[in-house]
């Protein structure tokens, strides 16, 4: 059996787990979940992800693990060359704080689940849900762009080589794209993901390369 990669083209989390993928040039199949048309509900895909959300990686012997940075730690730690995580206790912490900026404070607030139960319950248009998708990405950027003034990427956020925040914050980027925000208030986060960009294993993993 191939190693499975279950993912949406659109969906923040596959990105990243494609491009972790992508970075350790590690083969995969994607197998398509399309969470607009609620197919992350259909009892076959409950049994790799209870929480009916993308991605699930199935490896080849059916080892089936969920949540993208989990997912990418353990990449990382099976499949240690190149490298995504550093090498010290404090830098991994400070990846890890990168990552989570996205993956834990914001991007959860943008879920489909999440604009579907503002519709539902709370009665909210496509445009205010749209509006409320766009502040949240907004605020990410904004924090990325405080963090990245502090500690300006060298040219990756944290040395030369690209790892788990900056795909975090690639995956960030390529939200507010989809969303249409302009970037240019926040030149570090864009030019740090820009940077990310121009390399084939962020690109291919890209929204656009998918659809
Ligand atoms: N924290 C999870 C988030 C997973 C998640 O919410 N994925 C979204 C797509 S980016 C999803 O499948 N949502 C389905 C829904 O909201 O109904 C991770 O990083 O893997």
């Amino acid at each position: 059996m191939t190693r499975r990669m279950y993912g949406f083209w659109r969906s923040i989390a596959s990105f990243r787990v494609r491009a972790a993928l992508n970075l350790k040039n590690l083969g995969y199949e994607e197998v398509s979940v399309d969470i607009l048309q609620g197919e992350q509900f259909d009892s076959s895909f409950e049994q790799l992800n209870t929480a009916h959300a993308v991605p699930a990686l199935v490896e080849e012997d059916g080892f089936t693990l969920t949540q993208s940075l989990a997912i990418m730690e353990y990449l990382d730690e099976v499949y240690p060359e190149p490298p995504l995580m550093p090498d010290t206790a404090r830098e991994r912490a400070y990846a890890r704080t990168l990552a989570l900026v996205t993956v834990a404070d914001t991007h959860p607030l943008m879920v489909p689940r999440v604009r579907k139960h503002l519709a539902q319950e709370f009665g909210a248009d496509e445009e205010t849900v749209t509006r409320w998708v766009r502040h949240w990405i907004g605020e990410g950027m904004g924090d990325y762009e405080r963090m990245l003034k502090q500690r300006p990427p060298q040219p990756f956020a944290l040395g030369n080589s690209p790892g788990i925040a900056d795909i975090c914050i690639a995956g960030h980027a390529m939200s507010a794209e989809l969303f249409s925000l302009d970037l240019s208030p926040y030149p570090s986060f864009k030019a740090l993901s820009e940077h990310c960009f121009s390399i084939p294993a962020f690109r291919n993993a890209h929204a656009r390369n998918l659809a």
